[in-house]
């Protein structure tokens, strides 16, 4: 774009950037065969690994809510820099997959070197590895450029820990244009995927700050299963916790209605029942049809997917996944 601006073109050019977007198959002309290569690359790897599915989908999630969808959530610290990156945040302590990225974007840049993003493949495995394990379809227009920037104290600001109650949910929701109905929707990704029993043991053991106190919002049958069997001591942070018990690889309603229990892990799911709207969208999803919930994730998930992309000459097309060029 940027050389094309000069003398009457600088008008043109001007409202050609600001209106630069993601589109259908981006890479048509420049690179025909790379979302093929993703495709190919999920079929082949995930149905040997399918855990990783959720692992995929949490990283593009991770990933636009900091910055944009930029591919900043890949970035290493490195001494160079000195800055710690989004990895080294605690909310992307749990994530796991980068060396599939890294994989995928090795055979893409092999292919056509220097084209294609890692924003955009990071958002094409999430789909595609959600549909490889039976999960909903989405659109995921491409053209995404990469952030040469990724700072761990924003990970902090921006990532919803899992503790957080109602208000801190609709809020960091709000902050990235996404609304209730997207909360409880894209929420509806932990009917797949697991947890570390640190992520939500101090329900368990020290709700309120008293040892042995338990979060009263939990079922309480489900608490003394949990610490029974699963998360044994409240310093337990290596033990992981399928978050749909018996169903964590099938993308179903079945978090929906284990929320409705009181069954949801963390008490950011708990607090989906604290507010009249997103409760009723709960009620109506358990008891709807799974291809209502499906193309209603859909709507969200792309919407989550355009969060303050960079286009246009914003940005770069990182080499490597994890370090900037
Ligand atoms: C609403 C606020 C959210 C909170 C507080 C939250 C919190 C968490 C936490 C604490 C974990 C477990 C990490 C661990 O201990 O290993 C987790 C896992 C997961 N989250 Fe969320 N999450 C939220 C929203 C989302 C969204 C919007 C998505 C995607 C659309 C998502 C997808 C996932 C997936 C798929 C996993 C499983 C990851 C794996 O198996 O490695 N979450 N989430
Ligand atoms: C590291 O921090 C410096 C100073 O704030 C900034 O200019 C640079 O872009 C950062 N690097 C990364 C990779 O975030
Ligand atoms: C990272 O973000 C925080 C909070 O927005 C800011 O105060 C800090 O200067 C940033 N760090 C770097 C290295 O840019
Ligand atoms: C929600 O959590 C925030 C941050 O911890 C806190 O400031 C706020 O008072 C809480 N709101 C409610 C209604 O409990
Ligand atoms: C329980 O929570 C309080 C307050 O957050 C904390 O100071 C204390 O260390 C915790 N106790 C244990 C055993 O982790
Ligand atoms: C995990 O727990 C062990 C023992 O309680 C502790 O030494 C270690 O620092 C913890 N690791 C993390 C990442 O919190
Ligand atoms: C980024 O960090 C990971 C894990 O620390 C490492 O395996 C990988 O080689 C690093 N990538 C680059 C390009 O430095
Ligand atoms: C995946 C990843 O990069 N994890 C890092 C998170 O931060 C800790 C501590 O800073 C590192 O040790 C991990 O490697």
């Amino acid at each position: 774009m940027a050389k094309f601006c000069y003398f009457g073109f600088l008008i043109l050019c001007f409202l050609g950037s600001v209106h630069a977007q993601l589109k259908m198959n981006f890479y048509a002309q420049t690179c025909p065969k790379a979302e093929k290569l993703v495709e190919e690359y999920v079929k082949e790897h995930i149905p040997n690994a399918p855990s990783l599915a959720a692992a995929m989908l949490r990283m593009h999630f991770h990933d636009c809510f900091v910055r944009g969808c930029d591919a900043s959530v890949l970035l290493n610290f490195t001494s160079a820099t000195k800055n710690q990156t989004e990895k080294t945040a605690a909310p992307n302590l749990t994530l796991r997959g980068f060396g599939f990225i890294d994989g995928i974007k090795r055979i893409v840049e092999k292919e056509c070197p220097g084209i294609v993003s890692c924003a955009d493949i990071l958002a094409l495995v999430a789909r595609d590895s959600v549909l490889v394990i039976g999960g909903p379809y989405w659109n995921v227009p491409t053209g995404r450029r990469d952030g040469r920037i990724s700072n761990a104290s924003e990970a902090l600001n921006n990532i919803p820990p899992p503790f957080s109650n109602f208000t801190v949910l609709q809020t960091l929701f709000a902050n990235q244009g996404l609304d209730l109905k997207d909360l409880v929707l894209l929420s509806g990704a932990h009917t797949i995927g697991i947890s570390h029993c640190s992520s939500f043991s101090n329900r368990l053991y020290n709700f309120t700050g008293v040892f042995g106190t338990q979060d009263p919002s939990l079922d309480s049958e489900y608490a003394t299963v949990l610490k029974a069997r699963k998360c044994k001591s409240i310093n337990d942070n290596t033990t992981i916790v399928e978050m749909d018990p018996g169903s964590f690889r099938t993308f179903d309603l079945s978090y929906y209605k284990l929320v409705l229990k009181r069954r949801g892990l963390f008490e950011s799911d708990a607090a989906l029942l604290t507010n009249p709207t997103t409760k009723s969208f709960i009620d109506k999803l358990a008891q709807g049809s799974l291809q209502d919930f499906y193309a209603e994730f859909a709507t969200s998930v792309e919407k989550l997917g355009r969060i303050q992309v960079k286009t246009g000459s914003d940005g770069e097309i990182r080499k490597q996944c994890a370090v900037v060029n």
